[in-house]
């Protein structure tokens, strides 16, 4: 995960999009004799060891390709260095959080972010030469490989090395008290509890009032970081502007083998393809939801309040499972109660999960895996619960981190961590700047694929059911699951990065950050604010990925890409029959396609990686076919109700 943080992606075209900023201009403006090329133009100050640009220069030799080849080489070697010791901190960082270790790992970050910086200055001097592709597409990647583009003016990036750290901290250190918790988290006296108990309680409860009472706490936890996210964006976009882009958010959707606005433009095709599907469940959640509190409370035609949903974010929606199913006690779709019976603890559902990988003819995972991951949230200390999963350094020291508790929430999440750790243990004799996913999508895709394998056959073959029940009922409760789970999540995963994207190019402004937050929510993912809000409050830095910094339409890709991947893997199984009904569980002819895949990384343009599975462009076609079934039968249930918001 870390790693990745770093590292950027692909683009389709060849002809990489900043080509035209004319070369020429680097030497006029003397920048390749100085520290590093790019802005700030000559009088700013240079890094610490290198040059300044004010140095009268002999003319530099015309670069040339041969030099560009040593140039990624050295990049490739420096990087994996500088890589080390920045997940060595960030991981002592997130499975201990300190002032000590924030202020380690902002110092071992900003280190990076300038070695980063510099270098896509650098490499912009071989911008039109007749390189060898793969020189090519790794100039295209690195040129697109910064989440944070550095400042060069060295106290403001430690500035911004050490808000991110902080922003990441003040997230994992979060905690509500109010006097209505008592008795609800896991110290039964205690007033303060943590995000997995407040999420708990919303998993659990049907009290509105308590339920209000859970979602207000956390979502005081982001307050303070306003002020700090304010500054945040600032920074990131003055470094983003010294590389040359016109913001932080440009750069984030450059990199996938097509032009930011042709990229922005897929995703709304692809929102547009899969919305019927969202409005639909939509439309029966909120018709089960007014039986449940009133019509008061949830008004026909209006968006549903934020705290009913059964998660934080109200992106996933598998914890009103019972309230949606939609044949009463038919089927194993909810894994909780089969866990807990077959006695399942953290080890166990990592190694389930793995044996999953494994039936496919995929490696074992190392043994330094087990011994260095962290399964279980610990007692006496803060961690960042939120799951990740790690190449330390790029070295093949794979991890995880994760609180693992024995749910079925938790069993999906380990395959999707696994996913990445099966991603990087197959692109590792890839050079550094191509250990990365085909697209950050393909990276999320990975692990989710493999849980829809888990069908009634495959809790059978791993004896976490003993008798299934495979019946048409029992097929459509676990699609209602699935839906709750990867259809609920699609427009939050796309709208989280359309308000970050504003954000960044400044179309919404800090006095609006809430505003506009909410403003999305309702429209594109139909959910309302539970509580009056103000701009005093900052929502957004509720959900980890706003302070982790992580982009996030990854996962909205992803959840569309995973169909296909499920797809492609399932026809190479040999399957015959409804998709739904698939377990690639087993197949080791589905296994060598998606190494094969996975092999490349991000070596090869996004659309040639698809290819490999047989797949020609990213569309929700197995989307909708997987779901058809259940399509059908919502649109019964919806007959009469007035839907949308
Ligand atoms: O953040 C994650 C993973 C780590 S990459 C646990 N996910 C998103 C989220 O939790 O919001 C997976 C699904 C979406
Ligand atoms: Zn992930």
């Amino acid at each position: 995960m870390r790693s990745l943080r770093w590292l950027g992606n692909s683009r389709h075209s060849s002809i990489p999009a900043w080509r035209g900023a004319a070369s020429a201009g680097l030497v006029l403006l003397g920048l390749s004799a100085g520290c590093g090329g790019g802005q700030p133009p000559a009088a700013a100050p240079c890094a610490p060891g290198e040059p300044p640009a004010t140095v009268a220069a002999p003319t530099p030799a015309a670069p040339t390709p041969a030099e560009a080849d040593a140039f990624i080489a050295a990049f490739n070697a420096e990087l994996t260095q500088l890589l080390d010791e920045s997940d060595r901190t960030s991981w002592v960082k997130a499975t201990y959080i300190t002032d000590d270790t924030e202020a380690l790992e902002a110092k071992a970050h900003a280190r990076l972010m300038e070695f980063l910086a510099r270098k896509i200055k650098q490499a912009r001097r071989f911008e039109g030469l007749p390189l060898r592709p793969e020189t090519q597409r790794a100039l295209y990647l690195l040129r697109y490989s910064t989440d944070l583009p550095a400042p060069h003016d060295a106290a403001r990036r430690k500035e911004l090395a050490e808000l991110a750290s902080k922003l990441e901290g003040l997230y994992g250190r979060g905690k509500a008290c109010s006097p209505k918790f008592k008795g609800h988290g896991k110290d039964k006296q205690s007033e303060c509890l943590e995000l997995g108990e407040l999420s708990e309680i919303l998993a659990k409860s049907s009290d509105w009032e308590l339920e209000l009472e859970a979602w207000r706490g956390w979502h005081g936890i982001s307050r303070e970081m306003r002020p700090m996210y304010e500054r945040f964006v600032e920074l990131g976009n003055e470094g983003a502007r010294e590389l040359g882009f016109a913001d932080v958010g440009e750069i984030w959707k450059g990199r996938y083998d097509m032009s930011a606005a042709a990229f922005s433009a897929d995703m709304d095709r692809l929102w547009g393809e899969v919305r019927p599907l969202y409005e639909a469940l939509h439309c029966y959640t909120r018709k089960k939801l007014r039986a449940r509190y009133g019509a008061e409370k949830i008004p026909v035609g209006a968006p549903i309040p934020a705290h009913v949903l059964g998660n934080m974010w109200a992106q996933e929606w598998t914890n009103l499972y019972p309230l949606l199913e939609p044949y009463q006690g038919r089927g194993t779709a909810d894994l909780t109660p089969a866990l807990r019976a077959k006695k399942y603890d953290a080890m166990k559902m990592v190694r389930t999960a793995e044996g999953f990988f494994t039936s496919l003819g995929l490696a074992p995972l190392p043994q330094s895996f087990f011994e260095r991951s962290l399964f279980l949230k610990p007692r006496d200390r803060s961690v960042v619960c939120h799951a990740s999963a790690w190449d330390v350094g790029l070295s093949g020291d794979l991890r995880i981190k994760m609180c693992i508790e024995v749910n079925q929430e938790d069993f999906v999440t380990l395959h999707h961590e696994l996913g990445h750790n099966y991603y990087f243990l197959y692109y590792h004799d890839q050079p550094a700047l191509f250990q990365s996913g085909a697209n950050d999508g393909f990276h999320e895709g990975v692990g989710d694929t493999l849980a829809l394998s888990v069908t009634p056959k495959y809790l059978k073959a791993i004896g976490l059911v003993d008798k299934p029940e495979e019946s048409p009922e029992a097929a459509l409760n676990l699609l209602m699951h699935r839906a709750l789970e990867g259809i609920a999540f699609l427009p939050f995963g796309k709208l989280i990065d359309e308000w970050r994207w504003d954000v960044f190019s400044g179309k919404t402004k800090p006095s609006e950050y809430n505003a506009a937050w909410w403003a999305l929510r309702e429209k594109i993912q139909g959910v309302a604010p539970p509580l009056a809000r103000s701009e005093a409050d900052f929502d957004p830095g509720a959900k980890y990925h706003i302070p982790g910094n992580t982009p996030y339409v990854r996962y909205f890709i992803a959840r569309i890409l995973q169909y296909q991947f499920h797809r492609a893997l399932c026809k190479v199984a040999g399957h015959t029959g409804p998709l739904h009904t698939c377990s690639i569980y087993g197949s080791k002819a589905a296994g060598d396609k998606l190494r094969a895949m996975l092999e490349l990384g991000a070596s090869r343009p996004w659309p040639e990686a698809l290819a490999v599975l047989g797949e020609t462009r990213l569309d929700a076609s197995a989307l909708k076919e997987y779901y058809e079934p259940l399509m059908s039968w919502l649109a019964q249930q919806n007959a009469g109700e007035r839907c949308g918001w």
